[in-house]
């Protein structure tokens, strides 16, 4: 829990900022708001967001990420007020509409919703799930893993809170689970027709689709706090659209994920007794135009890395040009495949943090 002096001084903070950005600052609205605020933050230690000072803030955490690179959209944002949610099972009716306008078919929004903030740090609503959408991961009995390795921990406590599956697969969906006011969490199935999947295939392996490879459409982050105005909120789940390479490189074949790699190499009959043959670096490769390939053949917005960058780079000197600078992560913002071809390698960047935010929070159930 936050000192009523931090929240003061928060608050104002942002308000300074919200009525800078609406070309009000100093009017007499102004002062009256920092006025009711200071005085609702003196008797209760809280205050509420209007809901116009709550988009503009999910609108400035979005455009303060260090690690996004997709920032250059971030004014197209979409907000979902659920500040009103008392129950899990509000919160996932909340969910599914997030998931289905979002996903819009294919045609991706970006969308926020927000639910109910911090009050005195016991009754935090909170999104178990580390994403909306997520593959199930399950520990086999000779130590190997079925799915998506980064979830075992998290489907082990969905199976042990009741979560039943008849036959698992590798791409199972999982359930969530969903917590309000802090109360014990209640698990909730997404139904099937909510969540749009696409089959992978490969522009001219005609294999590759025989791998029985999918993705899901919609990244949807869910664990993170959003930090606005001296107010936190635990449960604020948000999404945007894939870049071909978060699936294509890093979830299918990174090690401790899918690991595909070997797999798809001796598919394709390549060389693999040294690593000098880039038999590695061939395989990325291919498995990311796969990604690009299915996603456009099913009509799913994505994005690749080259205009992913170019779009960043633009974003960039546009923040530097009209705010004096941009917070930058680079070892995250650089894509994780062909590095150097993209302009971001080549950009030195200033990595420090301002509010509003999405800030890390310790998992809900550690
Ligand atoms: N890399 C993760 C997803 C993280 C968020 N990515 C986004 N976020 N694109 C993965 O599942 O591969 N977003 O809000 O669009």
């Amino acid at each position: 829990k936050r000192p009523k002096e931090k929240v003061l001084q928060q608050a104002k903070e942002f308000l300074d900022g919200f009525f800078r950005n609406s070309k009000k600052f100093g009017s007499e609205e102004h002062i009256s708001r920092l006025l009711e605020v200071h005085k609702d933050i003196e008797d209760t230690s809280r205050y509420h967001l209007t809901y116009d000072e709550l988009v503009y803030g999910c609108g400035m955490a979005w455009r303060n990420a260090p690690r996004c690179v997709a920032r250059v959209q971030w004014s197209t944002l979409k907000v979902f007020d659920a500040r009103h949610v008392q129950t899990a099972q509000e919160m996932f009716h909340s969910i599914i509409e997030h998931i289905n306008y979002a996903t819009n078919q294919g045609r991706l929004r970006s969308v926020i919703t927000v639910f109910p903030p911090r009050t005195d740090g016991q009754s935090d609503f909170r999104v178990w799930n580390s994403q909306l959408i997520s593959y199930a991961g399950y520990r086999n009995p000779d130590g190997t893993i079925k799915g998506d390795p980064s979830n075992v921990q998290f489907t082990e406590l969905c199976l042990s809170l009741g979560w039943q599956i008849e036959q698992t697969t590798r791409f199972d969906i999982l359930p969530l689970v969903l917590q309000a006011k802090g109360l014990p969490p209640e698990i909730f199935v997404i139904p099937d027709d909510v969540v749009l999947q696409i089959p992978l295939a490969h522009p001219s392996f005609p294999w590759f689709q025989e791998l029985g490879l999918r993705w899901y459409a919609l990244p949807a982050v869910a664990n993170m706090l959003f930090d606005c105005g001296g107010i936190q909120f635990p449960a604020a789940p948000f999404n945007g659209w894939y870049m071909g390479t978060e699936i294509g490189s890093r979830d299918l074949c990174d090690p401790q994920r899918y690991d595909i790699s070997e797999t798809v190499a001796s598919k394709m009959e390549l060389d693999t007794s040294s690593h000098t043959t880039l038999w590695k670096d061939t395989v990325l490769l291919e498995v990311n135009k796969a990604v690009l390939y299915s996603y456009q053949m099913c009509g799913v917005t994505t994005w690749d890395h080259h205009t992913a960058s170019e779009s960043f780079m633009q974003f960039y000197e546009n923040e530097m040009k009209t705010r004096g600078g941009c917070p930058a992560d680079w070892i995250w913002l650089v894509p994780p495949m062909s590095s150097s071809i993209s302009p971001l390698f080549h950009q030195e960047m200033a990595l420090y943090f301002l509010k509003p935010s999405f800030e890390y929070q310790t998992a809900a159930w550690s």
